[in-house]
């Protein structure tokens, strides 16, 4: 049975990510800071689905927690198969001059810190056993900076490198790097990014079919489930509306 690791499993594309492993028998780790909301979903998919879950509340910014957490792992824990960087958020939507100190904070500790501090704890496991994927979730926003996306773009062109550089280092080990990229996709990111301003949040996702936190969660599945040989390196996937940041045909 295989182990799947997903950070920000509390919403949005990590909560779908973990139903749709549940389903296929994968044991999971799941992690978030909303402890309730971790356990409500472990017990959904005890009762559900019959999966083998543990719960990993920490906050990926907190270094000194990511490690205490993973090198506390259950022994029967430790070999992680799956790791899936989920974890961020946008804050702010506002032109760089403009920018807010802790929004900026918040982004580059949460979206290129903390993936590096949960990445650097469990990649040496994987590195030992010669096996292991890495799922970076990254965004369209990483390959295209868009009118006041500054410094959200910015972790994510970050994240764009350091899944590169994750490949590259990582080759001799034979450890899978795949980096998805989505666009447009309605989940609490926009109530995030608006600071629980839920007009504003629906006003992003109006006037066209946006993805699914489901849609992600199937690319997932599919990446992580090709034959040893076959690494998807790199995917955008956008919807149907959505060409670039800029380009939204809205009917
Ligand atoms: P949601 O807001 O729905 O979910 C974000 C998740 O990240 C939550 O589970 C949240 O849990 C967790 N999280 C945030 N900060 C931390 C932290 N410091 N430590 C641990 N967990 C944290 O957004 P999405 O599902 O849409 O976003 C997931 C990822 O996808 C993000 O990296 C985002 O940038 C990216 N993305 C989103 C797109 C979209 O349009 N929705 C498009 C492209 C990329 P909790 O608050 O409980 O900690
Ligand atoms: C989230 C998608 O285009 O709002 O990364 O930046 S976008």
């Amino acid at each position: 049975m295989k182990t799947i690791f997903i950070t920000g499993a509390t919403a949005g594309f990590g909560k779908a990510i973990a139903y749709t492993f549940a389903q296929h028998a994968w044991r999971l780790i799941l992690n978030g800071r909303r402890q309730d909301r971790l356990e409500a979903l472990a017990t959904e998919l005890r009762n559900d689905y019959g999966a083998d879950v543990l719960t990993l509340p920490f906050d990926v910014r907190d270094r000194e927690a990511v490690v205490q957490a993973i090198r506390n792992l259950p022994h029967e824990w430790k070999w992680v198969d799956l790791l899936v960087n989920n974890a961020g958020l946008a804050s702010g939507l506002s032109t760089i001059q403009e920018g807010d100190f802790a929004d900026w904070d918040v982004m580059l500790d949460t979206n290129v810190k903390g993936l590096l501090n949960v990445f650097r704890c469990i990649a040496p496991t994987m590195v030992e056993r010669g096996q292991g994927h890495i799922i970076n979730i990254g965004s369209i926003a990483g390959k295209q900076t868009y009118l006041r996306g500054n410094v959200y773009c910015a972790t994510k062109a970050a994240v764009n490198a350091l899944s590169e550089a994750m490949r590259i280092d990582m080759l001799p080990h034979g450890i899978r790097v795949t980096q998805i990229c989505p666009g447009a996709a309605e989940t609490e990111f926009s109530l995030v990014r608006f600071k629980g301003d839920a007009e504003r949040a629906k006003q992003a996702y109006a006037g066209y079919k946006p993805l699914t936190a489901q849609d992600i969660a199937d690319i997932v599945y599919f990446a992580a489930t090709r034959p040893g040989h076959v690494v998807l390196n790199d995917i955008v996937v956008t919807p149907l509306a959505q060409a670039s940041p800029y380009y939204m045909h809205k009917g």
